[in-house]
């Protein structure tokens, strides 16, 4: 990780990985590199098999994966505690993952089914769990880095020991929505971890035309610290978001953790890239996530294949799940749209990495 400095727009560093000098990671057990690894392997694995759904038609509307981003939201999401609350946006379903949602919910959220996510009444990008402390987003962009510094001025104001987090892309770092939340959050010392996923395009719009100075500087011209992360890098995004929690946690207020990244598919289903430039999606490849990961899980003695094997068995056994499920009641389209009753608080959802089992048990 690297403390950021003023630098062009154009000029992307990828700084190093936060390990010591014998190569182990600073807070992570070999049981949470291989979770680290398995919820990558995971996301990719749901998101082939929703991609080949989508072009059969049984998946409606479009599809948007997070293909070559998969470490920015499993390692984002593996650094908080149960008690925190997240609202990942549409490349993040490691998110999704690491707080429990089951694959073939979210298989069957994409295919419109009862069983998904929202039980039909939305497709591959506006869900959330509230059982599991996720919010579903909202599509005006960054809109939910407002939710997510809300959600921290509640956890202020009541005293309460946990953080918010939302990630967005670079596009959404230009809209007045990002400068409001962070000025709020910087004013307030909130506790808040901002993840700005920079995929390197905003649909067809690349950093270059986007903005002139890495958005990543303006943390500080808001009061608190912008740090940069190589977002190919599960471990190295774990770290980095647990240090933003820890300052959070004490009061230090929140942090901006931008993860660079590429967007390795176009910007939906239907989007074929022309604009990309030849090369870059090769080179971004050679430096693919989910690869790097299992490098370093082979080298501990783990039989990564077999993982891989368990993780496609799993996924194919939840497609199956979800294309076995009923489609929704039409009636249930207009329940639930706007709120009845009690109010129901959001849940804690499932916390994997070995600090907070530690903790807890
Ligand atoms: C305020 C607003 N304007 C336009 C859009 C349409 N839109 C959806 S995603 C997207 C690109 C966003 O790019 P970026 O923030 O870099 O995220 P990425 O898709 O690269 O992950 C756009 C323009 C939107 N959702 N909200
Ligand atoms: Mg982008």
């Amino acid at each position: 990780m690297e403390t950021s400095s003023l630098r062009p727009a154009e000029a992307r560093p990828v700084p190093a990985a936060p390990e010591d000098a014998a190569g182990a990671p600073a807070h992570l057990t070999t049981a949470d590199r291989i979770e680290l690894l398995r919820a990558m392997l995971l996301m990719r694995a749901i998101e082939a098999r929703a991609l080949a759904l989508y072009r059969q038609g049984r998946v409606p509307g479009s599809f948007y994966d997070g293909f070559g981003q998969e470490a920015v939201s499993v390692g984002a999401a593996f650094a908080l505690g149960p008690r925190d609350r997240l609202c990942p946006l549409h490349r993040d379903l490691g998110a999704h993952l690491v707080r429990g949602v089951a694959p073939a919910r979210i298989l069957a959220q994409y295919m419109g089914r009862a069983s998904g996510v929202t039980g039909g009444r939305d497709g591959n990008v506006h869900f959330g769990d509230p059982a599991s402390g996720v919010i579903g987003m909202v599509s005006m962009l960054p809109d939910m880095m407002c939710v997510a510094t809300g959600m921290a001025m509640a956890f202020k104001l009541r005293g309460e020991p946990r953080v918010a987090l939302t990630w967005f892309g670079d596009g959404a770092t230009s809209r007045g929505d990002f400068h409001e939340a962070m000025n709020w959050a910087g004013v307030q010392r909130l506790p808040v971890v901002f993840v700005l996923e920079n995929n390197q395009f905003a649909y067809s719009t690349p950093l270059s035309k986007q903005f002139a100075v890495d958005p990543v500087e303006r943390a500080r011209a808001y009061g608190f610290p912008g740090v940069t992360v190589d977002g190919n890098d599960v471990e190295a995004v774990f770290e980095a978001v647990l240090e933003a929690r820890v300052r959070a946690l004490a009061g230090e207020g929140p942090t901006l953790v931008e993860a660079v990244t590429m967007r390795m598919h176009g910007h939906a289903a239907h989007d074929d890239m022309r604009y990309v430039p030849p090369g870059l999606l090769a080179e971004w490849g050679e430096r693919d996530p989910i690869e790097r990961q299992q490098q370093r899980v082979a080298e501990l003695g783990i039989d990564v294949d077999a993982l891989r094997a368990a993780v496609d068995a799993e996924v194919e056994a939840a497609a199956a799940e979800a294309s076995a499920a009923p489609m929704p009641d039409p009636a249930d389209a207009v329940r639930g749209v706007f709120a009845e009753g009690e109010p129901v608080p959001l849940g804690d959802g499932r916390a994997p990495w070995s600090g907070f089992v530690e903790a807890l048990s």
